[in-house]
């Protein structure tokens, strides 16, 4: 087979938590692979999407935002940030518009890295006033002279044409690596458990979602639909009782909902059963983490 001309290239996506990472990945995939929320730390395994044009292949990789470890399963979302500044062809660093080039320095600078690197300033959206965008993207190109900016929104769509033309001209040339009808490296049941994982912080407040894991115990298919068991793993009786709620209202809902979720994304009719068990201190028990997935 001659490759010549074909592009392929990983593209990794970086910054501190919610900035807009998962949301900038799914707006340059047109697709939802990693879930999205207003609270941080929400992303904790690296997802790769895979974005497959004529002649290129480009495989984005979105990761945990870049925090200081304070428990077991922090350690493993930071070596996972490290292990992915180490294999790209390009990395996005991206901050928000609202915050200061001060605090973004703090992370940057930890970063050290080694691959070619664009500047993102995401939530372009939330500033109207055109001089005060102007003035604040200004003041971030000051701050980081050396840095290619580019101003993007994941929401409006803003700068994401520059921004993917960018992307191609940084592109090596390289064979596929993937099949070119895959969109991830994740199974669909990975992204299944996010789904509930995502419902969960959206119902659920404080300290509830960071104490929680999803797995999926069975995903069978039938002819007329998926029947799909997940276990929800809490630290505590006390969040277990929380997330059932009051007759089991809080369980019902977001089984309703997730299975919305699941049924968007599979494309066809859900069967969805929620089980909640208590694990005490599961984040910071290596069996555990393992057996979660959070080993990669
Ligand atoms: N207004 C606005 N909000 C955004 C944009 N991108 C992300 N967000 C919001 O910022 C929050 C964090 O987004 P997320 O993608 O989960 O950030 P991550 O932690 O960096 O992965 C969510 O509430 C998003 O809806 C954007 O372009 N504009
Ligand atoms: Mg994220």
């Amino acid at each position: 087979m001659n490759n010549s001309g074909f592009k392929a290239g990983f593209v990794n996506i970086f910054g501190p938590p919610n900035a807009g990472k998962s949301s900038l990945m799914n707006a340059l995939l047109g697709e939802q692979l990693a879930i999205v929320s207003p609270k941080v730390q929400t992303t904790r395994h690296r997802i790769l999407g895979i974005l497959n044009e004529p002649g290129m292949q480009i495989i984005f990789s979105d990761t945990p935002g870049i925090i200081e470890p304070k428990y077991k399963l922090h350690q493993k979302m930071m070596l996972q940030v490290k292990n992915a500044l180490e294999d790209a062809d390009l990395a996005l660093l991206i901050s928000d518009i609202t915050e200061s080039p001060e605090r973004f320095r703090t992370v940057a600078e930890g970063l050290h890295l080694k691959v070619p690197t664009l500047l993102l300033i995401n939530k372009t959206d939330l500033i109207k006033d055109q001089n005060l965008r102007a003035q604040k993207i200004a003041t971030y190109q000051a701050a980081f002279p050396e840095w290619d900016l580019v101003p993007v929104s994941a929401h409006s769509g803003e700068g994401l044409d520059t921004l993917m033309g960018k992307v191609r001209a940084a592109l090596p040339e390289a064979p596929a690596y993937f099949p070119d009808d895959d969109i991830s490296d994740r199974p669909t049941r990975f992204f299944v458990a996010e789904m509930v994982r995502e419902q969960i912080y959206a119902l659920f407040q404080d300290e509830i979602p960071y104490h929680t894991a999803v797995i999926i115990q069975s995903f069978e298919t039938k002819p007329s639909l998926d029947v799909i068991k997940a276990e929800i793993i809490v630290s505590r009786e006390t969040q277990k009782m929380i997330l059932l709620g009051k007759g089991g209202k809080g369980i019902k809902e977001l089984g309703i909902r997730s299975r919305k979720k699941m049924e968007e994304f599979l494309q066809r009719k859900v069967h969805l059963e929620l089980f909640v068990k208590v694990r005490p201190k599961w984040r910071d028990n290596e069996a555990y983490l393992r057996e979660y997935g959070y080993d990669k």
